[in-house]
């Protein structure tokens, strides 16, 4: 058991929060989660909003803790899910990419309470004033969907910036980035990669053995010219997306039809050439694939001698 704000606001043990990964979040691995004393998310994006609602009720099952959904705004089923999580009285919704602002009155009218995902202070600012209980702050190392800040500096400006508790993100896979983390000023994490090889993860095998290959220098940012930023691994297929961005015959267009549902080929199908394996840098440091909690004790009690033992330095 872990006491800061986030455990609090959220009711749970330890203030560790699975990332609401594209594909991969599932009901399986967010009720893993939660069984474990963090939180779990179900992610937004899936085969259908159909399947999303199907994923919010299996959950409600596996689990009597406290879950979460996350919304990803750029997505064509965001209107659809935004209603879900009122229908189904999710009591925590994350968003990421964007901003909630035209949920935000209904949300906290059905008493969800309401995380986003911001990546500048002065969008987490935005964020508390429109009724954001916490805000998970996500620096460039993190895989998927990114912003421009990296983590060390990110976090301590969102913390100054406003008074609602922050969760650190992005690059944070193990006990000395969670500890990190709290000294930085977060009083929670948010954890992507290192669930993508949970054994509770219906992520494919390919997938969770090429995290855990990677080094640290085995991840690349793609999609800036389109305006989206994405890491993923260097796999085939990043390496041509990267190319085709560089090659002036090629039009956004044709590029991002090349990148079509790349992400649901590595998820589910392992595809080694066509998939988009998104992880963020800290892929280095995952050796294994373990139960969700097995994960979280791990990343806590490692967390809990290094910060119990800084005390040595002065
Ligand atoms: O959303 C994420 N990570 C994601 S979403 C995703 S799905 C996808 N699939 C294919 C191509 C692209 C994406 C994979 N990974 N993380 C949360 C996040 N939000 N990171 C950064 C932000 C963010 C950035 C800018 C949030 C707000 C924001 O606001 C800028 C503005 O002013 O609107």
């Amino acid at each position: 058991m872990i006491k800061t704000r986030i455990t609090e606001l959220l009711g749970i043990e330890y203030p560790i929060v699975q990332g609401g990964m594209a594909w991969v979040a599932d009901a399986s691995l967010a009720s893993a989660v939660s069984n474990a004393g963090g939180l779990g998310l179900i992610s937004s994006i899936n085969a259908s909003a159909d399947t999303v609602l199907e994923e919010i009720r299996k959950c409600k099952k596996m689990t009597n803790k406290p879950f979460g959904v996350n919304i990803m705004l750029m997505s064509p089923i965001a209107d659809q899910v935004a209603q879900f999580v009122i229908d189904e009285q999710v009591p925590i919704v994350s968003t990421g990419a964007g901003t909630p602002a035209k949920y935000m009155e209904q949300w906290l009218k059905a008493g969800i309470k309401v995380i986003p995902v911001v990546a500048s202070a002065a969008y987490a600012i935005r964020m508390e004033k429109i009724g954001a209980v916490a805000v998970v702050a996500e620096g460039g190392e993190a895989g998927g969907h990114i912003g421009e800040m990296n983590t060390m500096a990110l976090i301590p400006q969102v913390c100054d910036a406003v008074s609602i508790p922050v969760i650190a993100a992005g690059g944070i896979a193990d006990g000395r980035g969670f500890a990190a983390a709290m000294m930085l000023g977060a009083e929670g994490v948010q954890i992507g990669t290192r669930f993508i090889t949970a054994t509770e993860s219906n992520a494919h095998d390919n997938y969770k053995q090429k995290i855990i290959a990677a080094g640290d220098t085995d991840t690349i940012v793609t999609g800036k010219s389109l305006g989206h930023p994405v890491r993923a691994l260097k796999t085939p297929f990043s390496r041509k997306f990267a190319q085709m961005e560089n090659d002036p015959t090629q039009t956004p267009e044709s590029i991002m039809e090349f990148g079509s549902g790349s992400l649901r080929k590595a998820v589910k199908d392992g595809d080694e050439k066509m998939g988009s394996f998104m992880a963020g840098q800290g892929s280095g440091l995952v050796k294994k694939v373990q139960p969700a909690k097995e994960i979280i004790l791990e990343i806590v009690s490692d967390a809990r001698n290094l910060l119990e033992g800084s005390s040595k330095y002065f």
